[in-house]
């Protein structure tokens, strides 16, 4: 029989020819944990199970249940706070929904879509007022993009932050997107000459609001009332968001209700005194829109624990707010040495791209890191390299490699090295 035909023989053959381990596995087992024993008959097998519709909407296997968004609890501002993807436990590239990460100035509104507007006004040529039903009428398109808050990862500037990788990289997601190119409601606006810029608003009560380069707007931006096949969450913007491909979360303002078009930026509070990096010299960055290459291991991880010695797949994701990934090292000896990945078609545009590397753990402690490389040749830089060129003052865009140290006891922790 063919490997095609037969998948067992096509793993025996993996095994034996060590398929990207250099013959480490010859002779050696895949499965420390399988025993010989007689197959038993559960109680779930005996009677009919659960009818059609137990879950109206569907839900997760109850033995499932820690598998959930988790919160560092509550902040002084009321609504304000933030929920973290659960990466530990994913797979693939797509965040379930009902696992993407919140992210709110002032809690969700509960809008109601017949009477939610979007104004288009200043430097058009025809000031409009669309109703969902208006937009959702527009030509349309969708994608599957990466969302990332550019506050992820943001306690690692001073060393190590949380040991865990929900909370310490848990502020980002990928779904399918779908909507209406912001192109097109320009042009059926108009945009006039002196136009360049685009402030965006939230219909939330912090009014969010971020200025947009008006080339953005024409480039890829999306007014966008779906995700993951559904209409948008109330959580992620019901009923419309604006989604800005590859730049930081904080610009794909939710629940938007209004884009004035203006000749320069409009300096708004998330542009000033929040959303700016402070640099070494004393100063601010301003406007640092693109989310830069980044990676990390989601397998093993500090939520989990190694039982034992033996083989385990290594996996994780890249991103990178400038286009595709090319490539990700794996390093299982704390950077001495680096070996390439493979990575899981298909690598789309500022998607987050899934590697895997086979690795046999033989109970030395002992550290593992990932590098990602994107199109463009950029690597994702050493922490050391990241905190030179930036100081350790910021809060936002860190995108250094992560470490994970693995104890001989199975235990993981957060490391920089
Ligand atoms: N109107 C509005 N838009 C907003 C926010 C907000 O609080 N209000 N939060 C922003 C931030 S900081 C991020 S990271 C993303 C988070 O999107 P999500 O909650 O759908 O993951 O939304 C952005 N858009
Ligand atoms: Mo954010």
């Amino acid at each position: 029989m063919s490997s095609k035909k037969n998948p067992e023989a096509g793993r025996r053959r993996f095994l034996r020819g060590g398929a990207g381990l250099g013959g480490a596995l010859v002779g050696a087992s895949l499965t420390t944990g399988a025993r010989a024993e007689p197959l038993t008959v559960a109680p779930w097998s005996k009677t009919p199970g659960e009818p059609v519709l137990w879950h109206p909407y569907g839900q997760p296997s109850p033995y499932e249940k820690n598998v959930v968004r988790r919160s560092r609890g509550a902040t002084p501002i009321p609504g304000a706070n933030s929920s973290m993807t659960p990466l530990q436990n994913l797979h693939g590239i797509i965040t379930p929904t009902g696992l993407v990460f919140e992210r709110h100035h002032a809690g969700i509104p509960q809008i109601d879509p017949e009477q939610h507007r979007l104004a288009v006004h200043g430097l058009v040529a025809r000031p409009t007022i669309f109703t969902m039903e208006d937009l959702v009428r527009l030509p349309s398109v969708s994608r599957i993009h990466f969302l990332e808050c550019s506050g992820n990862t943001g306690r690692e500037w001073k060393g190590p932050g949380t040991a865990s990788l929900q909370f310490s990289h848990g502020l980002l997601s990928c779904c399918e997107w779908t909507g209406v190119p912001l192109s097109v409601v320009l042009e059926e606006v108009g945009i006039k000459p002196e136009g360049a810029w685009i402030l965006a608003e939230g219909a939330d009560s912090a009014s969010m609001t971020r200025s947009i380069p008006l080339s953005k707007a024409l480039d890829d931006a999306l007014l966008v009332y779906a995700q993951n096949g559904e209409r948008l969450r109330p959580e992620h913007g019901y009923p419309l968001r604006l989604f800005l491909p590859g730049f930081e979360g904080n610009m794909s303002v939710k629940w938007l209700r209004r884009l004035k078009v203006g000749r320069e930026p409009f300096m708004t509070r998330e542009e000033t005194s929040k959303y700016t990096d402070s640099m070494p010299d004393g100063t601010a960055r301003q406007f640092t829109f693109l989310m830069e290459t980044k990676s990390v291991i989601t397998f093993p991880a500090p939520d989990h624990r190694l039982k034992e010695k033996g083989f385990y797949e290594i996996s994780g994701l890249a991103w990178t707010g400038r286009g595709r990934i090319k490539r990700v090292d794996v390093s299982t000896d704390g950077g001495r040495s680096w070996s390439v990945a493979q990575l899981q078609e298909p690598v789309l545009d500022r998607a987050l791209t899934r590697f895997r590397f086979p690795w046999r753990w033989d109970g030395a402690p002992t550290v593992l890191q990932s590098r990602a490389v994107d199109e463009t040749g950029y690597v994702q830089p050493k922490a050391t390299q990241l905190v030179e060129a930036r100081g350790v003052e910021s809060n936002y865009h860190f995108n250094a490699i992560q470490s994970w140290r693995v104890a001989s006891d199975g235990v993981i922790t957060n490391v920089q090295v």
